[in-house]
């Protein structure tokens, strides 16, 4: 059993190396909104909220996000007795609907609590069960379909296990087929359309059953399930979806209509670790494959994933990239790598996240905070 005393809400700003575009809109720095959960003892847990700046991949944002973890979930968590943070998620959902990321920005930091008090990895508290995480890259648009060919070139070289390319109408077919003839023929390379296509396009998707994709992300609305269930009947290439799975029941809903064969698991997205390993045992037991997104986290975030991702249903490379792909410096040490095979390991000796959070910078990056105190 343990008590949260006090939680501390921060935002910084970290400045991306590079651009990051998808269909909808361009992010050149990250707002990043941190949260410390204080027990009585000096034990703190960080968690890291992956709402955008703009309402343009789920309705939530930093802003929206700050505000209800301030004013409802915080003062829900502060002060309760929890006798173990699988509690946390249900107790998060009763009368306050949707937040997914404000909620599961506390309820990762909660758990990294109680990794520490027990004095193991997050990554085994969770049930993990590797020692490395396979990862790709996921590349945003590109000026050109000879620049993405380029690009996708180089991260094979660094060793990333598969290549995402971001697609959008007009910038798709002729983008994919300038990637495999730059890449070996036997390279796993799929495709994010966040949302960019609807149902009409079908036949226009359709022609990118010829390339032997691994998955296409995300083609149609970002909460939309039914039409995905046509859009797989027409397709052969296997619809991996992510906006649209925000909890357990949504992946239940996907499996139970054929909506797509495989699960793109990102904690923010669907209310924390709770519900995030819930979608991964149900996965399992149907023999649906899933693997971690990323929301471009700073080093606590992908703390956190790594740790998800060690689970082992995880059987497919995820969006892991090391620091240095987003960073020129990250707030954790050591900063996160990845070897020549595209693997990065998941910390395996030290209790909690397995890295340190430079509190120093982290501190000089702080452009705003407040704390909720029980
Ligand atoms: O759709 O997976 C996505 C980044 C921000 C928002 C949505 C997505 C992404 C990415 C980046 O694809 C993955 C990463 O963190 O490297
Ligand atoms: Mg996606």
């Amino acid at each position: 059993m343990f008590v949260i005393q006090q939680i501390v809400l921060r935002e910084i700003r970290l400045p991306l190396k590079e651009p990051f575009e998808t269909t909808t809109g361009v992010e050149n720095e990250r707002r990043i909104f941190l949260v410390e959960l204080h027990d009585p003892n000096g034990v703190v847990g960080w968690g890291e909220c992956v709402a955008g700046a703009a309402p343009n991949y789920s309705p939530e944002t930093i802003d929206t996000a700050w505000m209800a973890v301030r004013d409802w979930i915080a003062p829900r968590v502060v002060g309760r007795e929890i006798r173990a943070p699988w509690e946390i998620h249900p107790a998060l959902e009763r009368n306050i609907r949707g937040h997914n990321m404000a909620k599961a920005a506390v309820e990762m930091a909660a758990w990294e609590v109680a990794a520490i008090l027990e004095g193991i990895p997050l990554s085994r508290l969770l049930g993990g069960t590797e020692t490395k995480v396979g990862t790709g890259i996921s590349l945003g648009l590109q000026p050109s379909p000879d620049a993405l060919a380029e690009r996708a070139k180089a991260a094979i070289a660094e060793g990333y296990q598969r290549i995402k390319v971001k697609i959008h109408p007009g910038s798709d077919i002729q983008y994919v087929r300038a990637v495999f003839s730059a890449v070996d023929a036997n390279a796993e390379i799929m495709v994010d359309a966040n949302g960019a296509y609807s149902l009409s396009d079908g036949d226009h998707l359709c022609k990118l059953d010829q390339f032997g994709l691994s998955m296409i992300e995300q083609p149609l609305g970002y909460d939309d399930v039914l039409r995905h269930a046509k859009l797989q009947k027409e397709m052969f290439t296997p619809i991996c979806l992510d906006e649209s799975i925000t909890s357990l029941q949504r992946a239940e809903d996907m499996v139970a209509t054929k909506a797509g064969k495989i699960i793109n698991i990102k904690p923010g997205r669907v209310g924390g670790f709770g519900p995030a390993v819930a979608i991964h045992d149900f996965c399992q037991e149907e023999g649906v494959p899933v693997w971690c997104g990323g929301m471009l986290e700073s080093g606590i975030g992908r703390a956190h994933n790594v740790a998800l991702a060690s689970l082992p249903n995880f059987t497919m490379p995820g969006d892991l990239s090391p620091s240095a792909r987003y960073w020129d410096q990250d707030i954790v040490t050591p900063e996160w790598t990845m070897d020549e095979k595209g693997f990065v390991q998941v910390p395996l000796t030290k209790p909690g996240m397995g890295v340190a959070v430079d509190t120093a910078r982290v501190d000089a990056l702080t452009v705003r905070t407040e704390k909720v105190s029980a």
